[in-house]
């Protein structure tokens, strides 16, 4: 493993910045995006208005309190361009979400908005180790999707020497890491586990490499996925959270310490509520993620529910770094599973299959319903080592994962073994779930 390099701080004056100083510049940067929401966005000026809320009412932060939330819904509902507080003549970049929940959300940026973008994903890259001594592949898609574009500039500001190799043809990423000397890569970790997988078939070694970093995000992942990413390419991971309704990438960043995401708390405010009464939690509880841009001129935002759920870390981390963390998000409001009555999240079955070393972090949810009944079928990939041609060999196997899971989650499942490699891979986020009820709903 490569030496740590530690307190490698992009900007120490905005990311060291002693808490109430902070929190005074929060204030005022919320006072002032409440004022020039209202003015610029007509959906805010309505609920400012109904609710009888002016700026001048937030005299400390926990004032927010008063303000109603911004949901993924009303956003749809302004599609494509209700939310803009500039015109278009002033926006220099679209990008929108996937939609793979009804229209897609288009969010805008000004210039001030592209520069503070690649401000913060500078941050998130010192962060993760990279320099402008460093050779930076971006494997992320370059397009409507915030990923590629959102780290290439920020890597282009620190100086690294930029790959835009985008997302796809894993032959030709592998010949341009091997022979660019790729120091590090920037994909989702579901892809970069593709890549160490065909790295691996191609017969390269990871010391034919000369990859250091990994610098992934866009999708849950657990922390024995982290460690099996590191091992098999030789690297150190970090993992980067954001969206596009609010940016994008760069509004949380881990940091080699890899204990949690720290938060761009100066150009963003968090918060943590119960997802089902809109009660803020107590600090270092676990619920919904909420987000208020302060900074934010195309499309600033306030108290955008994001649906992932997470917790904050207050305590001081050793980097340095003043700001508050979170944790891993466990998942989304809405991609909890409902199975027979108990609440599973992907991640928890992702973590009982991570535990035994016979299986893949390589699985699929398909739930479906028999009459009244949910059936819930976990498709799981054997590792090459254990794969076996006897039946009894295979049966034992899947009867512990099965057993397992009844014991973590409390949940029957019926476990279906595949060969190694033979569960589809994707190039951007991983599709864990095949919810067949949905389909049944929507007819
Ligand atoms: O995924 C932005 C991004 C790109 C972040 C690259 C990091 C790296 P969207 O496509 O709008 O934006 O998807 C946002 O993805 O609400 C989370 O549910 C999920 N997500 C993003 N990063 C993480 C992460 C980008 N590190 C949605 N861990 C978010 C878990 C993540 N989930």
């Amino acid at each position: 493993m490569t030496q740590k390099k530690k307190n490698h701080i992009w900007n120490p004056a905005a990311e060291k910045m002693a808490r109430p100083e902070l929190e005074a510049l929060q204030l005022q940067r919320l006072r002032d995006t409440m004022g020039y929401a209202a003015l610029h966005v007509p959906f805010y000026r309505k609920l400012f208005s109904k609710e009888g809320i002016s700026p001048d009412d937030i005299r400390s932060l926990p004032d927010i309190l008063g303000i109603p939330f911004t949901t993924k819904q009303d956003l749809q509902e302004g599609y494509p361009y209700g939310f803009f507080a500039v015109p278009l003549k002033d926006v220099v970049r679209l990008h929108s979400s996937s939609g793979t929940t009804g229209k897609p959300t288009v969010v805008g940026y000004t210039r001030k908005d592209l520069d503070i973008w690649s401000e913060l994903i500078a941050r998130l890259l010192y962060a993760g180790g990279v320099s402008q001594e460093d050779i930076i592949q971006i494997s992320f898609g370059y397009g409507m999707f915030t990923g590629g574009f959102g780290l290439h500039y920020g890597a282009e500001k620190i100086g690294a020497a930029v790959v835009p190799v985008s997302s796809g043809n894993t032959n030709r990423q592998i010949m341009i890491m091997k022979d660019f000397g790729t120091t590090a890569l920037v994909c989702t970790p579901s892809y970069s586990l593709f890549l160490a997988e065909s790295i691996e078939e191609a017969g390269i070694s990871k010391d034919d490499l000369k990859l250091r970093f990994g610098l992934f995000g866009g999708e849950p992942w657990t922390e024995s996925m982290r460690r099996q990413i590191e091992k098999r390419l030789g690297i150190q991971a970090t993992d980067n959270y954001g969206l596009s309704e609010v940016m994008g990438p760069g509004v949380s960043y881990e940091c080699l310490e890899q204990k949690g995401m720290h938060l761009a708390e100066d150009h963003f405010l968090f918060e943590i509520i119960d997802p089902d009464t809109g009660k803020v939690l107590p600090p270092g509880e676990t619920g919904e993620l909420v987000i208020t841009t302060l900074t934010k001129e195309a499309v600033p935002v306030i108290r955008y529910r994001t649906r992932d759920i997470t917790r904050i870390i207050s305590e001081p981390c050793a980097c340095g770094r003043s700001s508050r963390r979170m944790s891993k998000p466990s998942g989304r409001t809405d991609d909890m599973l409902i199975i027979r009555g108990v609440n599973v999240f992907p991640s928890q079955i992702e973590t009982v299959l991570m535990q035994m070393e016979e299986t893949d972090p390589h699985y699929q949810l398909v739930i479906t319903r028999e009459g009244a009944l949910d059936e819930l079928e976990v498709h799981v990939e054997i590792k090459d080592a254990f794969f076996s041609d006897e039946m009894r060999v295979m049966n034992e196997l899947a009867a512990r994962i099965a057993r397992n899971m009844k014991n973590a989650l409390g949940l029957s499942a019926k476990i279906k073994l595949v060969e190694p490699k033979t569960l589809q891979r994707t190039e951007g986020k991983a599709a864990h779930v095949l919810d067949m009820r949905r389909h049944l709903k929507n007819r």
